[in-house]
C-alpha cells in the first residue's frame, strides 16, 4: 500500500461541519486504487479511556470521488457525538493489510493498536457551532449576472463623459467610455428576471476617472457618469423588488492615483499624513506615465506595475478603519447583499477577517466572494470568504468542452481534486463561470461553436455552486479577451442570438427547480472511455437524482448507440450506454442530455 498518500487532516476539508453541531463530515485520501477498504472508528472519549466507541468494529466508509491519483473516502457522522470525540480509520489494502490511521500516522492495526486511544486517534476536542464554515442559504438558490456597468445601457445620457463612444461601435479601446449607468440597469431589471437572474453583480461603481473603476478615487461616492446616491438606491431598491440580490466589487488592494490621499502624498511626500497608507520604499516617489511597463527605480507597490493603482498599507489601523467604514457604509446604508473583493489574493488575512467581522455584524447574510483565480483554502476556513471566483472550474469546463485538450478522465480527475480541496459548504458556495470582463468570451473561445458553449453551461450548472453569466452571453456575444471582451451590450434585436437566449432561459429555469439537488447532492461521475469522449455523471440527494450525459464534440446526440443504466445507487457502465425510455429525458440537440430528477 502507498502509505505516504494515506492523507487526512482534523478541523479541516478535511473533517468539519456541515449542517448543525450533530452533522460531521469527514474525508480520508488514499492512492487511487491502492486501497480495497476503510472503516471507521470514534466514540466519544475521556483522558486515558474511552467511554464508547460508535460502532465498535467500524462503519465502511464510501469512496466517493476519484482522480487520477487519489482516492477520496467520506463518513457523515450524524448523531450527537457530544465532544471531544476521537476517531480513526481503519485501512485495508488488497493483500488484506490492514492498518490503524490516526494522529500517529498508520500503525499496524492489533486490539493492543486500538485500545491505545490516547495516541493512536484523530482528535476533534470541542465542535463549536460557531466555528463551523457557513455561507448564506439564499446563495444556493441564486444565479448571477455580471454587468460592467459603462456597457450594459445608457439610461441617462445626461451623465455621459465628454466623449462617449457611439453605441453601435462594438470595438471598444480600453480607455473608451459609452455611457452605461445606473439608470439603464434599472430600465432593464424586467428582462433579467424574464430571463431568471435573481442575483446581479456590479463590477466598481464608486468614482473614478477610468471606464472600469477600478483605480478608485473616492470609495463614498458614486461615479458621476454612473449616476449618484439617489440613483443607486432607486437600482438597489428595484432590485429588491424584483427578488434579486445586488453584489458590488470592493476593491482594496489598491486605491486610484486621483484619490485624495495619494495626491496628498504626491504634493507632501514622507510628511502627508497619508505616506504610510501605501507601501512607498523610499521618497522621493517615483513613477512613470507608461503603465504596466516595470521599472527597477519605482519605489512604491501598486497593482501588477499600473502607476495609477497604488496599493494600500492595510495592515495599517486607518487604511482598515477607512477601507473596512466604506464596505460597512454601502452595506448599512444601501442593504447591499455581497461584495466581491478584487485582487483578494494581494491583501492580508488580518485585513480580510476584520472585513468580515464587521459587514457580517451589520448582516450576517452578506455574501462574500474573492477574487482568487487559484486555490484558495488559506481564505475560506470560515473566519474571511464565503466563496471565490471559481476560475479554476472555469479552466477545465473550458479545456474539456470548448478547447477540447483534456479528456473527459482528465476532467473528471482534475475536477475531483479540486472539489476535494474544500470543504462540502464551501463548494456549493463557488461562483460559477465561463468568462468575465478580466478574459475572453466563450463564444470567441469557442470560435462560434454554440453546441460547445451550451455544453459548457448546461454542465456548470448542474454543478454545486451559483453559477453566474456574464452580461450578453445570453444573447450569444462574443469578444477577445480585455478590452474586448467588454463590448456594449448587444440591445439590437437583429443582432441577438435568441437560440441561445432560449436556450439559456431553459437551463436557468432547470437550475431554478432544482437548486437543491444540484447545489447539495453528491456527484456520480462515469470515467468513460476516451476515444467516445462521452462525459456522463448523475447528482443525488436522499432519492432524487438527475443524471447528465456529454457526447463531446459530436454534433447530435446518436440516441440509439448510448446505453447507460441508471441505478438507485450511482449510474452503472456497462460498456454500452442504455438510456431508459421511462426517464423524463431533456434532450438538447445540441448534443447532451439532462435526465429529470426521478419523482419531481
Ligand atoms: C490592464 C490592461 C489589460 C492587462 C492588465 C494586466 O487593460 O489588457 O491584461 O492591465 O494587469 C483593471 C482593469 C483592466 C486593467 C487593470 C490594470 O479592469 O482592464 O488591465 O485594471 O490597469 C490578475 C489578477 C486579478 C486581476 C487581473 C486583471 O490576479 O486580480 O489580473 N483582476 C482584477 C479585476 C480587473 C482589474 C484589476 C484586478 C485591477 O477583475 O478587472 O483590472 O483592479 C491568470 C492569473 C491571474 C490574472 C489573470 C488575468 O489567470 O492567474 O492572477 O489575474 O490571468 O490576467
Amino acid at each position: 500500500m502507498n502509505t505516504a498518500a494515506v492523507y487526512h487532516r482534523t478541523d479541516s476539508e478535511y473533517a468539519f461541519l456541515y449542517g448543525d453541531r450533530d452533522h460531521l463530515r469527514l474525508r480520508l485520501r488514499t492512492a487511487a486504487g491502492d486501497v480495497k477498504k476503510v472503516s471507521l472508528l470514534y466514540g466519544n472519549f475521556v483522558e486515558g479511556s474511552y467511554t464508547h466507541w460508535y460502532d465498535g468494529d467500524g462503519s465502511a466508509m464510501q469512496k466517493y470521488l476519484s482522480s487520477d491519483y487519489f482516492d477520496y473516502w467520506t463518513a457523515t457522522i450524524e448523531e450527537p457525538i457530544g465532544h471531544l470525540p476521537a476517531y480513526g480509520f481503519l485501512v485495508e489494502d488488497f493483500s488484506d493489510n490492514q492498518y490503524l490511521y490516526g494522529d500517529r500516522g498508520l500503525v499496524i492495526d492489533s486490539p493492543s493498536a486500538r485500545s491505545d486511544v490516547a495516541t493512536n486517534y484523530f482528535r476533534l476536542p470541542y465542535m463549536h457551532e460557531i466555528d463551523r464554515v457557513m455561507s448564506p442559504e439564499w446563495v444556493k438558490k441564486t444565479i448571477w449576472y455580471q454587468i460592467f456597468p459603462d456597457r450594459f445601457s445608457d439610461g441617462n445620457h445626461d451623465n455621459d463623459s465628454k466623449v462617449t463612444k457611439d453605441w453601435s461601435d462594438n470595438q471598444p479601446s480600453s480607455q473608451d467610455f459609452y455611457g452605461g449607468d445606473l439608470q439603464g440597469i434599472i430600465n432593464h431589471l424586467d428582462d433579467l428576471a424574464d430571463l431568471g437572474i435573481n442575483g446581479i453583480y456590479l463590477t466598481p461603481i464608486f468614482k473614478s476617472p477610468s471606464n472600469h473603476k477600478y483605480n478608485t478615487s473616492d470609495y463614498l461616492e458614486i461615479d458621476p457618469t454612473f449616476g449618484d446616491k439617489n440613483v443607486f438606491k432607486k437600482l438597489v431598491d428595484a432590485v429588491h423588488a424584483h427578488g434579486m440580490k445586488i453584489m458590488l466589487d470592493a476593491v482594496f488592494n489598491h486605491g486610484g492615483d486621483e484619490s485624495a490621499q495619494w495626491q496628498d502624498v504626491l504634493r507632501n511626500g514622507q510628511k502627508s499624513i497619508f505616506a504610510d497608507w501605501f507601501v512607498i520604499h523610499d521618497f522621493p516617489i517615483h513613477f512613470h506615465e507608461t503603465e504596466l511597463a516595470y521599472r527597477p527605480d519605482k519605489n512604491y507597490e501598486s497593482f501588477a506595475f499600473t502607476k495609477d493603482m497604488p496599493k494600500w498599507n492595510t495592515a495599517n489601523p486607518e487604511v482598515q478603519d477607512y477601507l473596512i467604514g466604506a464596505a460597512a457604509y454601502w452595506t448599512k446604508e444601501f442593504q447591499i447583499d455581497a461584495w466581491r473583493l478584487d485582487v483578494a489574493n494581494e491583501v492580508d488575512h488580518h485585513f480580510w477577517r476584520q472585513f468580515r467581522s464587521k459587514i457580517k455584524s451589520i448582516n450576517p447574510e452578506v455574501f462574500i466572494v474573492g477574487e482568487i483565480w487559484h486555490s484558495a483554502g488559506p481564505w475560506l476556513n470560515g473566519d474571511q470568504m464565503d466563496s471565490v471566483m471559481n476560475y479554476g472550474l472555469t479552466s477545465d469546463v473550458n479545456h474539456y468542452f470548448v478547447d477540447q485538450d483534456i479528456t473527459a478522465s482528465q476532467l473528471v480527475s482534475q475536477y475531483n481534486d479540486r472539489l476535494m480541496n474544500y470543504r462540502d459548504q464551501t463548494n456549493e458556495a463557488m461562483f460559477n463561470l465561463l468568462d468575465s470582463h478580466d478574459t475572453m468570451r466563450i463564444k470567441t473561445r469557442a470560435k462560434g461553436n454554440m453546441n460547445l458553449v451550451k455544453s459548457a453551461f448546461a454542465f456548470l450548472f448542474l454543478q454545486p455552486g451559483t453559477p453566474d453569466i456574464y452580461y450578453g452571453s445570453e444573447y450569444g456575444m462574443a469578444g477577445k479577451e480585455d478590452p474586448d471582451c467588454r463590448r456594449p451590450m448587444v440591445w439590437d434585436k437583429q443582432q441577438q442570438d435568441l437560440n441561445m437566449y432560449d436556450f439559456m432561459k431553459r437551463l436557468i429555469a432547470l437550475r431554478h427547480d432544482n437548486w437543491q439537488i444540484l447545489s447539495e447532492g453528491k456527484i456520480f461521475w462515469d470515467k468513460v472511455p476516451v476515444e467516445n469522449r462521452l462525459l456522463a455523471f448523475g447528482r443525488l440527494l436522499g432519492k432524487k437524482k438527475i443524471g447528465s450525459f456529454f457526447n463531446g464534440n459530436q454534433k447530435t446526440w446518436s440516441l440509439a448507440n448510448h446505453n447507460i443504466a441508471i441505478s438507485e445507487s450511482d449510474i452503472l457502465i456497462g460498456n454500452r450506454y442504455h438510456i431508459r425510455s421511462d426517464k423524463q429525458l431533456e434532450i438538447f440537440p445540441e448534443g447532451f442530455i439532462i435526465m429529470k430528477a426521478d419523482n419531481q
